[in-house]
């Protein structure tokens, strides 16, 4: 199978660059999230790369979140393996010892909001057109205790409140309002203007950072970790209700109608 991540070192400045590239929409499939989490390992262990900054390969999209058809039809032990790959891209980004930023250049919805989330700092492209936010509600589905955590750790509890039930999706100037994202850029400096904070960041010694990043976040990664295989029995019983697999399929319709 062709390569979903595309990852461009940088080894005399440290950054890498890693690209999403799984058209049309950079879903969140068991093949890209095993990549993807590979890739972050490699770049972890690698001491020329100090900073990652995660992009969209595609136009008008960061990603559209995890993939649905892992989610529909299949059986309580494919749903088991997805969950967890889930779960290691998150375990793996919200405790990542190196500077990351999120240089969002299109719509981040549920899964891609996750992983933009779990970054150390979020650009955004400027173009009203597009949309970020944790929307599983309008899917008829519930994003996770840690899904919550990262937004209420973002945004705050209230916003956080109204953002998750509502299943909100902001604009780029009202997620810049709510702290959701960190700056806005015009699109086409989305990439330049991540290097040049990262070159900031990296002023930084990088122990003291890494100390300071792991202080604050690792309440919120034991949490996962002393409970993982109870949530993933809980997605995997949740996700198999009948009542669920219906709400998928009729937003899976939607979608493509949509289109119509
Ligand atoms: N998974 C699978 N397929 C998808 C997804 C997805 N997340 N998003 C889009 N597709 C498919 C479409 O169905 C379409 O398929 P086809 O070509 O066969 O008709 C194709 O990708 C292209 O999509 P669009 O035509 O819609 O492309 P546009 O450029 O018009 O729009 C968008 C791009 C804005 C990204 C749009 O596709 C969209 O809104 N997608 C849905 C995004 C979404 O709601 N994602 C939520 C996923 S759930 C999640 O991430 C967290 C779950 C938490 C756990 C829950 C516990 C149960």
């Amino acid at each position: 199978s062709s390569s979903k991540i595309k990852v461009d070192l940088d080894s005399s400045t440290g950054i890498a660059v890693v690209k999403f590239q799984n058209p049309p929409v950079n879903s969140m499939s068991l093949d890209f999230l095993t990549e993807f989490v590979i890739s972050l390992e490699k770049l972890e262990l690698d001491k020329s790369c100090r900073g990652v900054i995660l992009t969209s390969a595609q136009p008008k999209i960061f990603s559209a979140g995890l993939d649905i058809l892992e989610m529909y039809g299949k059986s309580p032990e494919h749903y088991a393996e997805f969950w967890k790959s889930v779960q290691d891209i998150w375990l793996k980004m919200y405790g990542y010892r190196k500077m990351t930023i999120a240089a969002i250049n299109g719509f981040s919805p549920a899964g891609g909001c996750l992983v933009a989330l779990s970054c150390d700092y979020r650009i955004m492209a400027d173009n009203p057109r597009y949309r970020i936010g944790l929307n599983e509600t309008q899917l008829g589905i519930v994003a996770p205790f840690w899904f919550k955590d990262t937004m209420v750790n973002t945004v705050g509890h209230r916003t956080a409140e109204l953002s998750l039930q509502f299943g909100l999706m902001y604009s780029p100037s009202d997620a810049l309002k709510i702290g959701l994202v960190d700056q806005l850029v015009p699109e086409e400096n989305v990439l330049g203007t991540a290097t040049e904070t990262m070159t900031k960041w990296l002023a930084i010694p990088d122990h003291a950072r890494e100390i300071s990043k792991s202080m604050l976040r690792k309440p919120t990664v034991d949490r996962l970790l002393a409970s993982r295989d109870a949530d993933t029995k809980n997605f995997v019983n949740f996700v198999s209700r009948d009542s669920i697999q219906k709400s998928l399929g009729l937003y899976l319709t939607m979608l493509k109608e949509r289109k119509e």
